[in-house]
């Protein structure tokens, strides 16, 4: 029996997601992209992007585009500017008129060290240069594609609703209906947009971007059970598992090629943190 499968996946749950290819490629990117003043502003972006994050949305954008026989170098601009938004959407969902958290990544919230008018421009700061680092460095008719993808899985449709709708229901008893729809919006759309526009900045053809697509929600939904399991609000995964199993069929369509992609699923819902 081939063994070393086994052996791979021992490793990621040992060393965390930094075993992922081009780990190292996206903290550059996003040292490269993120201001460099000493302005309240800039340190506060670069102390929320910098403070610990797994990278997971940038990892799956890369792993998808490579998947498809994409390269990382046109990946890695939108893979950065996913995580920036990913950035964007703690700081705010961090700030006293939402979750009002002290800490995040057990550090002291971006409210909390910069005052909360920072925070806020830090956020929206982020998410502009999100748009603009893609709009510099994508050909125009992909770079169109991929805003619009991003843009409509973070906003009215997507992670700014579910968070409304997660406002809306708190301290309520939530029907099942409801608390997935409010884990699809604010976190398995971005998930599955992540996968995609890697497809995307593959060339990838329509079965591949839309198999991404359904595999990157079912993924974001899984990461959501193990999430809500680590903060006591879920009894057990099992249901994340079968989420995740479910993810993996989609990438039935890429054979062995898929191997990390899988590799992601299975730290995700082994990851303690
Ligand atoms: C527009 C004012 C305003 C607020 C928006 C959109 C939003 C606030 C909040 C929703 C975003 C959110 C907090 C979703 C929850 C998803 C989640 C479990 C995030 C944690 O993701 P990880 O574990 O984080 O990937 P790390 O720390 O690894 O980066």
């Amino acid at each position: 029996m081939n063994s070393a499968p086994l052996k791979r996946r021992r490793r990621v749950r040992k060393r965390g997601l930094k075993i992922f290819s081009r780990y190292a490629e996206i903290e550059k990117a996003l040292k490269r992209h993120l201001p460099k003043g000493d302005d309240a502003l800039s340190r506060a972006m670069r102390y929320s992007v910098f403070s610990g994050g797994k990278r997971i949305r940038p990892i799956l954008t890369i792993e998808s585009a490579l998947v498809c026989r994409g390269s990382l170098k046109d990946a890695l601009p939108a893979a950065a500017a996913i995580e920036l938004v990913h950035t964007y959407s703690l700081i705010h969902d961090d700030l006293p008129a939402m979750d009002n958290d002290d800490l995040r990544r057990g550090k002291s919230t971006c409210h909390k060290v910069f005052g909360e008018a920072n925070a806020i421009l830090a956020g929206d700061a982020l998410l502009t240069l999100a748009f603009n680092i893609i709009a510099k460095n994508t050909k125009p008719a992909l770079g169109i594609k991929i805003i619009e993808e991003l843009s409509r899985a973070i906003g009215v449709e997507g992670m700014v609703a579910g968070q409304a709708l997660d406002l809306e229901f708190r301290g309520k008893a939530k029907k099942k209906m409801i608390a997935e729809k409010i884990n699809i919006l604010k976190t398995a759309e971005l998930f599955s947009a992540a996968a995609k526009i890697g497809a995307l900045a593959a060339g990838a053809p329509t079965g591949e971007i839309k198999a991404l697509g359904r595999f990157g929600l079912d993924l974001g939904l899984s990461f959501q059970v193990v999430d809500d399991f680590i903060d006591g609000e879920s009894a057990d995964n099992i249901e994340a598992r079968r989420l995740a199993e479910t993810a993996n069929k989609e990438l039935a369509i890429f054979g062995g090629r898929a191997r990390k992609l899988k590799d992601i699923s299975d730290y995700l819902l082994k990851r303690k943190k």
